[in-house]
């Protein structure tokens, strides 16, 4: 069951990435979060939409790219953020899909989730999946994925770090920390978020879209973001926070709700929580 939805998102990935090329334009449309819609996205979303909908075990779809949710009769809830990072087209750099499997109506507690994954379209394509308390790497290949990390456990000496949003809009006690983490860590942000956590995933660090001034909810979306990237890092032995607790301890409130994402090791994880108590 659980299965099965992994296996279509790994299928769907190659169609995905063979598609972004000539899918570069914006379209005339906004998402729901008011963000400027690229071709891609739209294309993302449409084929992911379809391929999970006919799966048996879908009961719902959701995604970042649509105001509400596409019922269905199976038993899990899949968010999906079709394409992480996609402003990164233009430039050619990384990005990707985020889903998150949920065995609740969305929106739903990330302690919901019973599977959380990324696609990631880097040099290469892989996909990382939390699944049964453990975090398995795959590289996609024809639609195959084959796994060459198990158990992947975040590094305990952290080495890398990086942080959205504009630095005069950090509110002080976040920006405070930020002169910390500077001193140790080198900053690794290239503006798609799974490829700025799968830097802390490997080397070990942290990665934040925190609460801004302009924006006390910060930039990323529950549901389709910070839950499943949560459950990721959690699982790889890692931490998350809203600033005070786990994302996945966060109240669902709204299908598109704003959360600030702070995801790294626990140290610098307990360390920011202090700065911001
Ligand atoms: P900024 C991509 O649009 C995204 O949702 C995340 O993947 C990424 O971490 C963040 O927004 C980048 O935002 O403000 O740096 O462009």
């Amino acid at each position: 069951m659980v299965g099965e939805i992994l296996d279509a998102v790994a299928r769907t990935a190659p169609e995905v990435r063979a598609g972004l090329p000539g899918r570069r334009a914006y379209g005339d449309e906004e998402n729901p979060s008011g963000e400027r819609r690229l071709a891609a996205d739209e294309y993302a979303d449409s084929l992911l939409e379809e391929r999970l909908l006919a799966l048996d075990s879908v009961g719902s779809y959701a995604s970042e790219e649509q105001s509400g949710v596409v019922d269905d009769d199976g038993e899990y809830h899949v968010a999906c953020d079709p394409l992480d990072g996609s402003s990164n087209l233009k430039s050619n750099n990384a990005m990707g899909t985020i889903v998150g499997v949920y065995d609740e109506p969305l929106p739903a507690g990330g302690r919901s989730l019973v599977a959380s994954a990324f696609v990631l379209f880097g040099p290469i394509t892989t996909m990382t999946v939390a699944r049964d308390g453990t975090v398995t790497e795959y590289l996609l290949e024809d639609g195959e994925r084959t796994a060459v990390t198990e158990d992947l456990a975040l590094p305990d000496d952290p080495v890398v770090y990086g942080f959205g949003g504009r630095v005069p809009d950090w509110p002080a006690d976040f920006a405070g920390y930020v002169e910390s983490v500077e001193q140790e860590l080198k900053l690794r942000y290239g503006g798609a978020m799974i490829a700025d956590v799968n830097q802390v995933l490997t080397y070990g660090g942290i990665f934040a879209y925190p609460a801004l001034d302009s924006a006390p909810a910060g930039k990323l979306r529950l549901q389709f973001e910070g839950n499943p990237i949560a459950h990721i890092v959690e699982t790889a032995g890692g931490a998350s926070s809203d600033g005070e607790r786990s994302l996945l301890d966060v109240e669902p409130t709204d299908l598109h709700q704003r959360v600030p994402v702070h995801v790294g090791n626990e140290s610098l994880i307990d360390r920011l929580e202090a700065a911001l108590s």
